[in-house]
């Protein structure tokens, strides 16, 4: 593991970082627009007083916080795998190229001291779970990793109510960031309620602090950021493209890993670049947030 200086020395020196996720960026996004889009989240993070630690396996070696060649080896290259916790130890063994999940870089941003992450949507429990038992690993590794997480909610191509009950068994912490119900991603609002409001960065470090007091900071904790209404994807358009993506899905057998990538793929190319112009709008408004929540946490120590 290699830890950029100027991410170790904000850490040493008590001062404000984000974690960011590279899946995303590799599987998430399409190319071109995905690298000027990972410099934007960088960019974001800065603007609000943090260091950014985008985190990817290159060449074999986890790197926490990218120089401009592994930022365009994530984006550009053809053989990055997508790295999820159990893939990262083979991706590093073989010397190759991964894009950490939520769940990898979760695990690598708490293993380096990294309290903050910033993501798009969660993974979760896909729809037809019943029988396809297709459950992302993100879950159960937010369930044993200290950190805390900023997210527009969990993917909507997802089973958003069966997630959210999986998350309060696994006791993984979920504060609405200016909102009582649960964010649908791409839409402002899942339908889904949510208990603990906050409408601040302080109130969230706050939080944190009580967590680690009480011990019980062993599990994630969400900071479900909503997009403001008139930012959404239109949701007719969105239910409708839904719809179809399911059942092409289905009918193209895309499944285990390549679901999702599948389905954020898909989502780009039937609403004609507005779920990229929307999913990027959401990255960069929880990177932006994640940066505030790291700095009020540092401030507070
Ligand atoms: N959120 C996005 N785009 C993405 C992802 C999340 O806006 O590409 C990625 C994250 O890396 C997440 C992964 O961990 O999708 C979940 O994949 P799966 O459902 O296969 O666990
Ligand atoms: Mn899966």
């Amino acid at each position: 593991m290699r830890t950029a200086p100027e991410v170790q020395e904000a850490l040493d020196a008590g001062r404000a970082v984000v974690a960011l996720e590279s899946t995303i960026i590799s599987h998430g996004l399409p190319r071109p627009d995905n690298l000027r889009i990972a410099r934007e989240i960088e960019a974001a993070v800065r603007a609000e007083g943090a260091v950014p630690a985008t985190v990817a396996v290159v060449d074999g070696e986890v790197r926490v916080g990218l120089d401009d060649a592994a930022l365009e080896v994530v984006a550009g290259s053809d053989d990055v795998v997508k790295a999820g916790v159990r893939d990262l130890a083979v991706v590093v063994a073989r010397g190759g190229h991964g894009a950490t999940t939520v769940a990898s870089t979760a695990h690598l941003a708490a293993r380096t001291g990294i309290g903050v992450f910033a993501t798009g949507g969660l993974g979760g429990v896909h729809r037809g779970a019943q029988s396809s038992y297709d459950e992302s690993a993100d879950l159960v590794t937010l369930a044993r990793v200290p950190v805390t997480v900023v997210c527009a909610g969990v993917k909507s191509i997802l089973d958003v109510p069966a997630t959210l009950e999986r998350l309060e068994t696994l006791g993984v912490g979920l504060l609405g960031y200016g909102t009582d119900s649960f964010p649908g991603f791409y839409l402002s609002d899942s339908g889904e309620p949510v208990e603990h409001r906050v409408d601040s960065p302080e109130e969230v470090a706050a939080v944190m602090r009580a967590r680690a007091a009480l011990g019980t900071d062993g599990t994630a904790l969400l900071v479900a950021n909503p997009l403001p209404v008139d930012e959404q994807l239109d949701p007719a358009l969105h239910d409708r493209v839904l719809r179809e993506s399911l059942v092409a899905a289905e009918a193209e057998g895309a499944s285990g890993k390549q679901a999702t990538p599948f389905l954020l793929a898909r989502f780009h190319r039937e609403t004609e670049g507005q779920s990229l112009t929307v999913n990027t709008r959401i990255i960069l408004r929880n990177a932006a947030l994640a940066a505030r929540i790291a700095v009020a946490h540092a401030a507070s120590r």
